[in-house]
This record gives C-alpha cells, structure tokens and sequence, in this order.
C-alpha cells in the first residue's frame, strides 16, 4: 500500500450563475484565467493536492451550475462534501441577496456538519463594486462562517479562500478523530463517471446517490 495522499476531502463551489466559480477553481487548480464566459452545465471538477501540516490533503473540489434548471444534478452532490464555498459576485447584489438561498439548499441537502465558507468574487472590479465588506462580513458573523473577498482575474486571495476551507476541515476531522483518509468506493464510482461525461445534461439517470453522509 502506498497511497497517495493522507486526506482526501471533496469540496463543493456554489452560487448565482456568473458569480466566478468555475473561474475560481480554474485559477486554484490551474493558475489560468479567461474573460470569455462558458456557463457550466451541470458538475464539473478538478483536483489539486496540498500539503498541510505535514500531510498531503487531496482537494476533490466540485464546481456546480449555478443556472436553476441545473438544480436537482447539484444538489444531489452537496451530501458527498466536506465543505461548501458559496460564492456571490462583489458587482452583483442580487447574487449576495441570494445567498441566504444558498444556505438553505445547504441546510437541505449537505450534512450537518459540513464546513462552510463564504465567498465575495470579483474584487479586482472596484469602481463596479455594490456589496461592502462590512454588510458580507456582518452576514458571514452571523452565520458563524469565515469570510473573504476574492480576484479570481488577478488571483488576489484564491489561494487563501481554498485553503482556509481545506484547514477549516481538517480541524474538523481531527477534533471528531480521523476519517476521510481513504477515497471511498463511491467516489471514485463518481469521479469515473465524471471523468467520462464531464458535462452533464439534466435528467441524467447517472446523478449519484445521495446516501454517503460525508
Ligand atoms: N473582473 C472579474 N471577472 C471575473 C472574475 N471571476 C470571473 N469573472 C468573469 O465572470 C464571468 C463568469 O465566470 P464563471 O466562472 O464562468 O462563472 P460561474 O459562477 O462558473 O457561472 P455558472 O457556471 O453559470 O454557474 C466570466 O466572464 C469571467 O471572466 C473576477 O475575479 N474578476
Ligand atoms: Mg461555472
């Protein structure tokens, strides 16, 4: 045996559509970035692996549609996560308003005890910006959930935003004394099929079961 990594922990980015999730995890997973706009259909998702006190932690991070009709294939894959970034554009109030709807379908569908990060996007667009720190702060308080503006376009923060959630975990994991060390057999089942149909299409019988709590 000779595995790869220590802990593998799944991720998952959600929010308005166009608020910069895939453009996040580009940058994170990558170091690319691109103005042109390709709306996500359905799930993506990419993986990045990280050293973190000593041990390599795969990031399995998740990028979901955020177009409504998407809906049902997304939240089908909140259950799997250990941690959830939801995401609003810093230029778009309506995106910040709807996080509160967010957080619902992470009440609904996530497990319990899942690690949550809130995240305000596009902060290189100063003179566009609409929602101040202090209001997204106050909220993220609140919610007891950290918080941190984000330039995916200049890479301002990214780094920090998915380390922070994958530290958040961790603290997790070793206060309720271990697991995750081991990819289960579901997830690869789910990053197979992924990995043959990245693009999803709604109403596909391969959504993944919904059974496995994190
Ligand atoms: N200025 C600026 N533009 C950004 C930033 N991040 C993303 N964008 C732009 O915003 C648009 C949408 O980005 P995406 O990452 O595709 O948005 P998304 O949240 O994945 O959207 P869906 O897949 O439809 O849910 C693209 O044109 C990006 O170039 C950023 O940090 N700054
Ligand atoms: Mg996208």
């Amino acid at each position: 045996m000779n595995p790869e990594y220590d802990y593998l922990f799944k991720l998952l980015l959600i929010g308005d559509s166009g608020v910069g999730k895939s453009c996040l995890l580009l940058r994170f997973a990558d170091d690319t970035y691109t103005e042109s706009y390709i709306s996500t259909i359905g799930v993506d998702f990419k993986i990045r692996t990280i050293d973190m006190d000593s041990k390599t932690v795969k990031l399995q991070i998740w990028d979901t549609a955020g177009q409504e009709r998407f809906r049902t294939i997304t939240s089908s894959y909140y259950r799997g996560a250990h941690g959830i970034i939801i995401v609003y554009d810093v230029t778009e109030q309506e995106s910040f308003h709807n996080v509160k709807q967010w957080l619902d379908e992470i009440d609904r569908y996530a497990c319990e005890n899942v690690s949550r990060l809130l995240v305000g996007n596009k902060s290189d667009l100063v003179i566009k910006k609409v929602v101040d720190v202090a209001t997204a702060q106050d909220l993220a308080s609140s919610l007891k959930v950290p918080f941190l503006e984000t330039s995916a376009k200049s890479s301002d923060n990214v780094e920090r935003a998915f380390l922070t959630m994958a530290s958040e975990i961790h603290k997790r994991v070793a206060s309720e004394g271990g697991g995750m060390q081991s990819e289960s057999k579901e997830t690869r089942a789910q990053s197979a099929k992924i990995n043959s149909a990245p693009l999803w299409l709604g109403g596909d019988k391969q959504t993944p079961e919904a059974s496995n709590c994190c």
